[in-house]
């Protein structure tokens, strides 16, 4: 297994990766949750550049600047309302990070920090979410000799946990 893959707890507007992952809506023009502390430690550089690119569907992702923040990218996905499992929610959500991750690949990015996508305002359980964060990221990395990191960073002790167990079940 990879040790690319990293966890801590925290809050991702402060990492120094070199770019970090919001969790947005599909109207790119910010909202609450990280979201929101993303577009406020941004500045106003980023909702321009959101306004631009003028939306993104669920399950794919587009790259901005990082504005203010220490990361040079904010790339934004739209993860899946959970609507109980049958709605095609796993495969929209691993389609998050794996459509997160080729971005980065092409724009040169070796270092990436994701949040718990999905799993706040929008409902889907951390267990489940985790999971499939782990295992997409992971499978990803084993054909990918680029990036050096992908960090999740978690909110709370107990998201935190949830996905350090995730990580140790898929060895
Ligand atoms: N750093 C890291 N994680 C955070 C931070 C932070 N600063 N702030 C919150 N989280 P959510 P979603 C965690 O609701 O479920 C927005 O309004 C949070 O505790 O931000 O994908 C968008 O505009 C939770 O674990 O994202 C969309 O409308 C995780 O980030 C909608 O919410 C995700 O929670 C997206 O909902």
């Amino acid at each position: 297994m990879e040790s690319k893959i990293t966890f801590v707890k925290g809050d991702i507007t402060l990492q120094d990766t070199d770019a970090i992952v919001n969790a947005a809506n599909s109207s790119l023009l910010g909202g609450g949750g990280v979201d929101g502390a993303i577009h406020r430690a941004a500045g106003p550089k980023l909702d321009e550049e959101c306004r631009k690119i003028g939306g993104c569907p669920t399950g794919q992702a587009v790259i901005t600047t990082g504005g203010n923040l220490k990361a040079k990218y904010v790339i934004h996905t739209v993860g899946p309302v959970w609507h109980g499992g049958t709605l095609n929610e796993p495969d929209l959500l691993a389609s998050c990070y794996i459509n997160s991750l080729k971005l980065a690949d092409e724009n040169g990015i070796k270092t990436i920090a994701f949040p718990s996508i999905s799993t706040g305002a929008y409902g889907y359980p951390v267990e489940q979410a985790a999971h499939i964060a782990v295992k997409t990221v992971s499978d990803y990395l084993k054909n990918n000799i680029a990036i050096e990191e992908v960090r999740f960073v978690l909110f709370s002790d107990r998201d935190y946990q949830v996905y350090v167990k995730a990580y140790k079940e898929l060895k």
